[in-house]
């Protein structure tokens, strides 16, 4: 086997991407390559084992992209042009991907961000010395179940507090289809079910506010102190950002791990099906009150209330339901919206046309 098919094999590559190339006009300038980061449109790519490039993308990539969609993302794989004259080679395809973890891109513009493209795990990291937020625990697991990764929650500093089993059990209870691990950085080496998650060919992404303790996990994952991590500010988990770019490494374990900047603010957009994916049992509960209308709050039988009121429910997970549920729609509103403007927009211009064709104006 060539370094180059043994490194693609390490990266995750499989017959869903090698069956894209038939479809390409690859040349002989052309290599297979993976995103490994991305700042500000500028890329760096790996395409065999060590061997990296800065890349950009092709102005006809640029012409195309109607949203960030189109661009490529850290996990991405690509097919570059390498230049002997110039040190950046040009992506000129960015493959169809497996899947990603996205969020609504912050600020004013109404796009989605990719975090990560073609992520098999996805780590949720949520600190102990902090209160424990179950709400935000069901957003972020939105936010991986739509990417069809699989989620894994781990519980950090469990050093910093006397009970983090009680805590565990909790957890584990209120998410009973998800992993739960509690983990420390003092015993990282005891966390032996990391490698489970992190075999060769699995690429694996973490997410979490900021100060949880990513970076110091991946820093130790990829047996390097390649990353800055940061004190935490007294008295809240916060800390300040030290991470800018979204990057790519290679694990101790032979997989890869992707570390992205503290997401602080997740906000749905197209989430529907991560949504679904999470609640289909409630979504389905609600169809059997006794009132379509129900609001479950005092109507007769109401089977929300009745499942509530015999544990069936957790008061935690309803709440989260009607939160999340609440956002989710409101974004997919808007989409509707905006599509509907479109489509009125073409209709009208249509007709405009078709009168002028009438009158013999064209
Ligand atoms: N006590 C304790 N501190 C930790 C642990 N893991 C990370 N930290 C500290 O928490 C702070 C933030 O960590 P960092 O990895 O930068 O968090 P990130 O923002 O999620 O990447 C740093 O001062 C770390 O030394 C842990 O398991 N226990
Ligand atoms: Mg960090
Ligand atoms: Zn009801």
């Amino acid at each position: 086997m060539s370094s180059q098919q043994e490194f693609k094999i390490h990266f995750g590559w499989n017959d869903f991407f090698e069956n894209q190339l038939t479809n390409i006009a690859v040349n002989d300038q052309m290599v297979v390559a993976k995103v490994i980061n991305e700042e500000r449109n500028l890329y760096e790519l790996e395409y065999d084992y060590g061997k990296t490039v800065h890349a950009q993308i092709s102005g006809k990539i640029h012409y195309k992209a109607t949203g960030r969609i189109h661009y490529p993302a850290v996990g991405d794989w690509v097919l570059a042009e390498m230049n002997p004259h110039n040190e950046r080679a040009v992506i000129k395809h960015v493959l169809e991907r497996k899947n990603m973890l996205k969020r609504k891109q912050i600020g004013a513009s109404d796009d989605i961000q990719i975090l990560a493209a073609n992520v098999d795990v996805v780590f949720i990291a949520t600190s102990l010395n902090a209160n424990l937020n179950i709400n935000r625990l069901y957003r972020y697991l939105t936010f991986v179940k739509d990417s069809k990764a699989r989620p894994v929650i781990l519980l950090t500093k469990s050093d910093l507090l006397h009970e983090s089993e009680k805590i565990a059990e909790q957890v584990k209870h209120q998410f009973p289809d998800v992993d739960v691990h509690l983990l420390t950085s003092i015993k990282f080496e005891e966390a032996t079910f990391l490698r489970e998650y992190l075999g060769v060919g699995i690429t694996a992404a973490i997410v979490g506010s900021s100060g949880v303790g990513k970076s110091t996990l991946v820093n130790y994952l990829i047996g390097d102190e390649r990353i800055k991590t940061a004190d935490v500010r007294e008295g809240d988990d916060k800390g300040p950002h030290t991470t800018t770019a979204r990057s790519l490494y290679k694990t101790i374990f032979g997989g890869l791990i992707i570390d992205s900047p503290g997401v602080r603010e997740l906000q749905f957009m197209g989430h529907d099906e991560g949504f679904k994916d999470q609640f289909a049992d409630i979504e389905e509960l609600v169809q059997t009150c006794r009132y379509t209308n129900c609001t479950h709050t005092h109507e007769k039988d109401c089977a929300v209330m009745s499942a509530l009121e015999s544990d069936e429910l957790s008061i935690e997970r309803w709440k989260s339901y009607k939160k999340i549920r609440g956002e989710v729609l409101h974004e997919l509103r808007k989409e509707n919206k905006w599509m509907l403007a479109e489509v009125r927009k073409t209709w009208k211009k249509r007709s405009i046309e078709a009168r002028k064709r009438v009158r013999g104006e064209i």
